[in-house]
């Protein structure tokens, strides 16, 4: 038996089959600092409320699996320190212990898949690291949308990511990578790459379409939509790659590792840019958690 917990209104969307959308915590515990992480979260909240879905934000908080927060939860779990950040491998060990953790991207979709939601907003997936080929640091989240059925609406992958060998793992991985609206494949604070993605796509209901066909065809996994950030967000590449690399070779010349690099280098490139990273990082989640709602919204029409 695994100890769901669904938040009030995540409950009634369920049984009133509206179109729901999953939303992460590790973003809010090791994304961002309080009390923007909460603030943030809520907001985030709101918009898929005002696009005409329901949001569904995971967690594990003493042992069960929370599909929806009630807004006193989301403010203990921001506020709450040293939680884990859980990903595939520890999410049914902190559950089973009694343990509290946030979830990553691929937690995040292991939770959605339970609770049979298809759609899920996020600010940045993980990645490959640069240096994967000595560290061999490649995110689960990508093996992850290899094997789970939900569509990820993400900004793009973070420039602390190599991004070429990125899209190289994902279609090796067999994901489809969908940029909404341009070629380009965008990174993250910037609205494009110098690579395009494999695929393109300029509606929400092209995206569910796609989505049902791979659920209809027996493909396991899910689909990568990356969503540029609105141009009045942006924060140009050259501003921020010297930026990268000094906390890059400070992760580095301190040994930091394993699931402590993303946090490491997303608080020093906070720092690094004064705050205006973290500006930055709001208006895009914000912007994905609208496109989100659309397409959750188009796969229930789809679903009839
Ligand atoms: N990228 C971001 N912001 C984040 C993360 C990634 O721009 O908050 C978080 C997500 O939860 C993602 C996780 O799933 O970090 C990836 O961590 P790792 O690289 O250790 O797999
Ligand atoms: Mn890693």
């Amino acid at each position: 038996m695994i100890p769901i917990k669904y938040s009030q209104e995540v409950t009634e969307a369920r049984a009133a089959g509206r179109a729901i959308v999953a939303l992460e915590s590790t973003i809010i515990t090791h994304g961002m600092p309080y009390p923007q992480n909460v603030e943030t979260a809520a907001q985030v909240e709101q918009d898929i409320r005002d696009a005409g879905a329901v949001p569904a934000t995971m967690a594990v908080m003493n042992g069960k699996l929370y599909v929806g927060l009630e807004a006193d939860e989301l403010q203990a779990l921001g506020q709450a320190k040293d939680v884990a950040k859980v990903s595939r491998a520890d999410i049914a060990a902190c559950t089973a212990s009694g343990g509290t953790g946030a979830t990553t991207v691929a937690a995040t979709m292991i939770a959605a898949r339970l609770a049979g939601i298809s759609v899920f907003a996020t600010g940045g997936i993980g990645g490959v690291h640069k240096g994967a080929e000595t560290s061999f640091d490649i995110s689960a989240d990508l093996m992850e949308l290899a094997q789970t059925p939900v569509t990820v609406v993400a900004a793009g992958a973070k420039a602390i990511l190599d991004i070429p060998k990125t899209l190289e793992v994902l279609e090796t991985q067999g994901v489809p990578v969908i940029s909404y609206g341009q070629d380009s494949f965008p990174a993250f604070w910037s609205g494009q790459s110098d690579l395009n993605a494999p695929l393109r796509m300029d509606t929400a209901k092209e995206i569910a379409s796609a989505h049902a066909m791979r659920q209809a065809m027996g493909l396991n996994g899910g689909q990568l939509v990356a969503n540029p950030i609105p141009t009045e967000a942006q924060i140009p590449a050259e501003e921020l790659a010297p930026i990268i690399a000094q906390a890059q070779s400070e992760a580095d010349a301190q040994g930091i590792s394993g699931k402590g690099v993303t946090p490491f280098l997303l608080q020093r490139i906070f720092d690094l840019t004064e705050g205006r990273s973290l500006v930055a990082n709001i208006a895009l989640v914000r912007n994905n958690a609208r496109l989100a709602a659309a397409i959750a919204q188009e796969l229930n029409a789809i679903a009839g």
